[in-house]
């Protein structure tokens, strides 16, 4: 019992000693509301680059505006990283509150507490490995990032709503600004204020212990010992927050977008890099395909049940070329358009008499990666923009950009962009 209750005073000393102006419930539904906006257009933005990489069967996706995978994802990247300087400014409003006493007073009081751990930690873990993602590092997983980023989202999102209905009261209390102030004009500045029957409660109680060995003796000294005035104030605080975001936004954002250009220094990828002016993901070397893709014999087959027919790259070349400039759009974030020449996919497909509105499964000679075969749904086969590009910026491909033939179609993620081709099935 004795313990109890020095545990409980000790916890209230905590409390209280870590108040500050810019601990305020205020504080925490401010950034709250940022943080809750940053993560909803962090989680619709990611479904939809999971569902357009694995549609379920009766999915159509939008083909114009050509840059919509591009910017939604450049946003799922941006918002991302956004949300570490907000997570760690709330945590910060909060933090005198995992010193609460008790620290479980009710059922739904540790379901708020448990929903909340369980929403820091997994959104903790899901910036992190996302971020480690953008810069290629998903080497150091022992699990499948894509599946367990996905998965994770839910967890969150989940926790995010259950930690919402359990705060909609003081949410809704200090949701404008007049709310949070006093009735003589002051904002309420102390979450971490005890409430005064509390307060005599706990000296009361812990009068009990205040002579009782070491912890009394530790107790006294907390007692004595001067209040520290406060460090930082609240517009110090909000200010530290915005400018860490936004320092965070310029220096990585160019990756994703060109007004970002000149300031992008800690972005995963720098514009205009790389062969033909273009960064590469994967080299032909990295993929194993050096030598299948200079083979003077390669063909591009192209397959529609019985009927097959195999197009050298002499006859690729012979066929109506067509110019389109589209955008390559990583999933990392990173995004760059160029100039792309080639003949269209309905246009092969329909030398073995393939329906322009048909699926199409497309082959790299890359063995053994998820990149390897890749799948195209009507809506992108039958696109005039859609097309096995030979060129790059009006010169043959790179053999990084795929040469001899490459998929470039409009509004796709880049991991569908197919390099090093090596065949096409109508498959409906
Ligand atoms: N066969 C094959 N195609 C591939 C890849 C790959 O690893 N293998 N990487 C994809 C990814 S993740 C992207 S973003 C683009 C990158 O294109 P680039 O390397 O030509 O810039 O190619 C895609 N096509
Ligand atoms: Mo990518």
């Amino acid at each position: 019992m004795l313990l109890k209750w020095q545990v409980q005073r000790l916890l209230h000393q905590t409390r209280h000693s870590l108040a500050a102006p810019s601990r305020n419930p205020r504080a925490a539904v401010v950034l709250g509301r940022l943080l809750g906006i940053a993560f909803i257009i962090t989680f619709l933005t990611g479904l939809y680059s999971h569902f357009i990489q694995e549609p379920l069967p009766w999915m159509v996706f939008l083909t114009r505006p050509i840059w919509l995978y591009q910017v939604s994802q450049g946003i799922h990247i941006t918002a991302g990283i956004l949300c570490f300087p907000l997570i760690f400014a709330k945590l910060y409003t909060i933090f005198p509150e995992l010193f609460q006493t008790p620290p479980v007073r009710s059922f739904p009081h540790f379901l708020e507490r448990a929903s909340i751990t369980v929403f820091v930690a997994s959104s903790l873990v899901q910036i992190t490995i996302g971020l480690l993602n953008t810069y290629q590092w998903y080497a150091l997983f022992p699990f499948p990032f894509r599946q367990t980023h996905y998965a994770l989202s839910f967890v969150i999102i989940g926790s995010l709503a259950i930690h919402i209905a359990l705060k909609l009261p003081v949410i809704a209390q200090y949701w404008r600004k007049r709310d949070a102030l006093t009735a003589d004009g002051h904002l309420v500045e102390h979450a971490t204020e005890p409430e005064p029957q509390r307060q005599d409660e706990l000296q009361r109680l812990t009068g009990k212990v205040q002579n009782a060995g070491i912890t009394g003796r530790i107790f006294e000294w907390i007692d004595r010992s001067p209040t520290l005035p406060p460090q930082t104030s609240r517009r110090g605080f909000f200010a530290t927050v915005a400018v860490a975001s936004a320092a965070l936004v310029t220096l990585t954002a160019g990756q994703s977008f060109r007004v970002f250009d000149a300031t992008n220094l800690f972005g995963a990828r720098k514009n205009d890099t790389g062969p033909q002016g273009l960064p590469v993901n994967r080299t032909a070397k990295r993929a194993k395909v050096l030598e299948s893709a200079t083979a003077p014999d390669w063909q591009l087959t192209v397959s529609n049940g019985a009927s097959t027919k195999s197009f050298s790259y002499e006859e690729l070349r012979a066929m109506p070329q067509h110019e389109v400039v589209l955008p390559i759009a990583c999933v990392e974030g990173w995004s760059q358009y160029a100039t792309w020449k080639g003949p269209r996919l309905k246009e092969l497909i329909a030398t073995v008499d393939g329906d322009p509105s048909s699926t199409v499964r497309i082959t790299s000679l890359e063995q053994g990666s998820s990149y390897a075969q890749t799948t195209m749904g009507p809506e992108f086969v039958r696109d005039d923009l859609t097309l096995v590009a030979l060129d790059l910026e009006g010169e043959p491909l790179d053999i990084d950009h795929g040469y001899p033939a490459r998929m470039i179609a409009p509004a796709r993620p880049g991991v569908l962009q197919t390099k090093w081709l090596s065949t096409l099935e109508v498959l409906s």
